[in-house]
């Protein structure tokens, strides 16, 4: 595959809507205009219905486990039916979430052993991964305030405790410490700053693949 995959990640309101227009601004500049948009979860009309089961709060309880399968079952609908076939066509990809989200969530918040998640990743994925990730780190404190900013009310994952935002953010900081495709952006900075920092992080990655 020619194209390249890039990730943004974060807990809510890090900012990763800016974080994405940066990216696609720096690959315009250096003249890549075949570009895909993916978010996860969701992403094609099944995966989609799963994100509607998947963020709405509702009576049932959604359990730990079939929570975890309901995001690896929308990530296998979107990556067959549009990442990889985007990658072989010379696509650059940027994903609103990918894996790292369920290591994070499923793992760090909920508790799932992580060698749980990355076995399943690997049934269903194989050896699948992004080029580059780019990790939003903020406080909860200062995510979760940004969110109720917004105005439009906590969905079901906005909904928990700031204790479990902090679980999920420890454990993005742990993965990106181990792996040096994951790049962390100081997204409690300012804007403008926020903005330098993620130019910086693509122009490098540019770089490095010539
Ligand atoms: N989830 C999971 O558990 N497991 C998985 O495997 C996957 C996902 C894939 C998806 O919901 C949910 O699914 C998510 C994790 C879970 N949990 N939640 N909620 P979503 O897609 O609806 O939510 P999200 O991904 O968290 O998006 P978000 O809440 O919109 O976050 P954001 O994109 O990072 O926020 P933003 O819109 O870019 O920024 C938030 C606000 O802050 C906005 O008004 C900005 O103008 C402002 N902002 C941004 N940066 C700054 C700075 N630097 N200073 C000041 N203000 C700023």
């Amino acid at each position: 595959m020619t194209g390249r995959f890039i990730v943004v990640e974060g807990i809510e309101g890090a900012g990763k809507s800016t974080c994405i227009s940066v990216i696609e601004e720096v690959l315009k500049e250096h003249g890549i205009r075949n570009i895909e948009y993916t978010r996860e979860p969701g992403g094609t009309a099944i995966a989609e219905k799963l994100r509607t089961i998947l963020l709405e709060k509702g009576d049932e309880k959604v359990s730990d486990e079939t929570e975890l399968l309901l995001m690896y079952a929308s990530r296998v609908q979107l990556v067959d039916n549009r990442i990889r076939p985007a990658l072989e066509k010379d696509c650059y990809v940027i994903g609103d979430r990918h894996d790292l989200s369920s290591v994070a969530y499923q793992g760090g918040g909920r508790g799932i052993s992580l060698d749980l998640i990355k076995g399943l990743k690997k049934m269903v994925l194989g050896d699948f991964k992004p080029d580059l990730t780019v990790l939003m780190d903020v406080t909860p404190e200062i995510g979760l305030s940004r969110v109720d900013n917004r105005g439009q009310g906590r969905d079901r994952f906005e909904s928990e405790k700031l204790e479990f935002f902090t679980r999920v953010r420890n454990c993005y900081l742990s993965e990106a410490s181990s792996d040096p495709s994951i790049k962390v952006i100081d997204a409690t900075q300012p804007l403008e700053q926020v903005k330098q920092s993620v130019r910086t992080v693509l122009e490098d990655f540019l770089c490095s693949r010539g």
